[in-house]
This record gives C-alpha cells, structure tokens and sequence, in this order.
C-alpha cells in the first residue's frame, strides 16, 4: 500500500476535533497557485465543511495566470479570492496548503499565527514550530494526495469536480508522474481516473492563450544563453509570472541541457525559476544558494523558484541581475565566468 491512510486517519481525526465549535476558517494557497496549491485548498474545504459545519474561505497571494489554471478555475468552479481585501479579524482558523510560514511565496503577514500547515516541500521547523497541526511529507510529490488521503481515510465522498481538480493536480505537478511523485501519487491518480470529467480535463490541457504568450517564447528563445549544459534566460517583463516557469520547463528539453534558471519581472518583482533533469542535485537548495540575500527562494529535487523584491523595471537593472545570478550559478558547478553562447544565432 502506498497511501498512508492510518497515518492520514489519525492526523485528520485530530484535526477534526481540534476544529469543532471554531469559527470561520482561512485556507491559504502558495502565491500565483498552482493546480496543486489549488486542489489541495479545495479539497481541504470540501473536508472541513463535510465534518465540521465550519464555513472556509480559499484565498492565493499574486494572480491566477497561466492558461491552464485560469481555465481549470472556471471550469470546475474554484471559488478562490484574492487575499488582498480580506480583514483577518474574520477567521479563528488559519491554514496553509503546499506553502509554510514566512517562506515568503505566501500572503500571510509573519506576525498571523497559523493553525494549520499540509505542505511537500522540505520541512523548515523553525517556521512551523508554533502552528498546531503540521502534516509535511517531503516524500509526496503532491500536497493535494495528502488531502486526497484525509478524504479516503475518513469516508468523505466527493464529485467529479473535486476528483478532476486533485487529478490535474497530480497531473501536471508530477508531469504525469515522470517528474517527483510517489508510489502515493500514482496510487491517488489511479483511484481518481475514473471520476474524472475528461472533456473538461481536456479543455484545461488545451488552454487558448493571449498574443503576449507568444511575445514570452519569443523573448524566451532570443534571451536564452548556453553554459555547456546549463541555460540561462530572462524574460524581461511577464505577462503573468507562471510564464517563468512554463518557458523553463520548455527551455528543458534541449538536447544536453540538463539545468535551466529563468527570470522575468512582474510588477517589481523579479521571478526565478529553476528546473533540473539531474537527479540527486537539489534545485531548491541551489536556488537558495544563487537568490541567497536578493530575496526568498524554495522548492523540490528537481522543480524550485524563488522571488526578488523591489527590482527596478528598466532593462539595465535586469542585465545586472541577470549577470549576478548567472554567475553564482556557474561558481556553483566551477564554471569559468563567460557570457555564454545564444541559443539562436544571429
Ligand atoms: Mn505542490
């Protein structure tokens, strides 16, 4: 068995009696969500107002871009807000989903205290020390597994459209469980498979996409610059800043490149991206290495990001950050500091 259901079983039972006769409840996603984030949040409403009565509110930091996900949303009826606007004063309980305390890719004022944290990513005690209930398991490749799991271990049914957000999560967070998943992950997306609704599932997949996307590739592909094996390249300014990721993640399948780190900016703040095909190096601590005191940074094996505020907008500030973190990353792997070759000749 791959699914840890006792352990679920207990932890959730917990949970569940700790929550009786609170108040309104805040489920907080990681800023610019992604599907896991998303499903994760969903799901944990869905458990929470199945078992306890208690009304939730979902809210994200950031914005909703990437084409996939906005359609994702209305489609299958995500009723998440943006945190901005909220008055805290509103919730007893405040939980997070696939983000921890003070990491800085969450919303959530430092001095809030968080009751709840389910997350994947690498457990960081200091930060969760003073929250209630902790569930993080480095080993998942999903944090909406963990929710899928709760749901499973205390026979909380749920409909297509819960079983089609958890399922696009693992989908795509795992790219299809060929990127970080768990026999738990594979075992979650199996079960789901057959609730799933695959016209909508084929509609987020196949998202439309305005003009600006096409303005990301291009920029992406002239802006992109080889170190042997390693990419680097910078977007400039972003229409959204999942763009950063999603032209890593492309950037990646070059023949013999097995490391690409991505920048663009979005309303002054400087997006990193980082994605690895190197199994056993670990992009989340290499990206904190390169980002270090510019800013705050996390991630996985083989998936990281991180943030870099205040960045001014003009193209020369960009070229000088650019330079600064490709040059701590080629210190990292004992590079010799060159500019690089263009992906496209001129
Ligand atoms: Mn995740």
């Amino acid at each position: 068995m791959a699914l840890d259901l006792e352990k679920s079983r207990k932890f959730s039972t917990a949970l569940v009696e700790g929550l009786r006769g609170k108040g309104r409840v805040l489920i907080l996603s990681h800023d610019n969500p992604d599907p896991d984030s998303l499903a994760a949040a969903m799901a944990l409403k869905h458990f929470i107002t199945v078992l306890t009565g208690l009304p939730c509110v979902i809210a994200y930091g950031g914005m909703i871009g990437r084409g996939e996900n906005r359609v994702m949303v209305r489609e299958l009826e995500i009723d998440a807000v943006p945190f901005e606007g909220l008055d805290l004063d509103d919730f007893q309980v405040v939980c997070l989903v696939d983000t921890q305390p003070g990491t800085g890719n969450n919303p959530l004022p430092p001095e809030i205290p968080v009751h709840l944290v389910i997350d994947h990513h690498p457990l960081r005690p200091e930060l969760v020390q003073n929250c209630r209930w902790v569930d993080i398991r480095e080993d998942y490749g999903c944090t909406a597994t963990i929710l899928f799991e709760y749901l499973k271990a205390q026979g909380v049914s749920f409909g297509t459209k819960l079983a089609t957000i958890i399922y696009y999560a693992i989908k795509s967070e795992t790219q299809e469980l060929g990127r970080e998943w768990s026999p738990a992950d594979r075992e979650a997306y199996l079960a789901l498979f057959p609730m799933v609704n695959n016209r909508i599932l084929f509609k987020i997949t196949h998202p439309k996409v305005p003009r600006g996307y096409f303005f990301s590739f291009s920029k992406a592909l002239t802006n992109a610059r080889i170190h042997d094996d390693l990419l680097v390249f910078n977007l400039f300014s972003v229409i959204h800043p999942d763009m950063v990721a999603e032209m890593a993640d492309f950037l990646l399948r070059m023949e013999g490149i097995s490391l690409v780190l991505g920048m663009g900016l979005f309303e002054g703040k400087e997006i990193v991206s980082l994605r690895t095909v190197s199994i056993g190096l670990s992009a989340g601590e290499l990206i904190q290495k390169i980002i270090g005191e510019l800013g705050t940074s996390g991630g996985h094996g083989m998936v990281a990001g991180g943030q870099i505020p205040g960045m001014e907008s003009d193209a020369a500030a960009q070229r000088r950050l650019q330079k600064v973190l490709t040059e701590r990353l080629l210190a990292h792997f004992n590079r010799p500091r060159r500019r690089g070759k263009r992906l496209i000749p001129y």
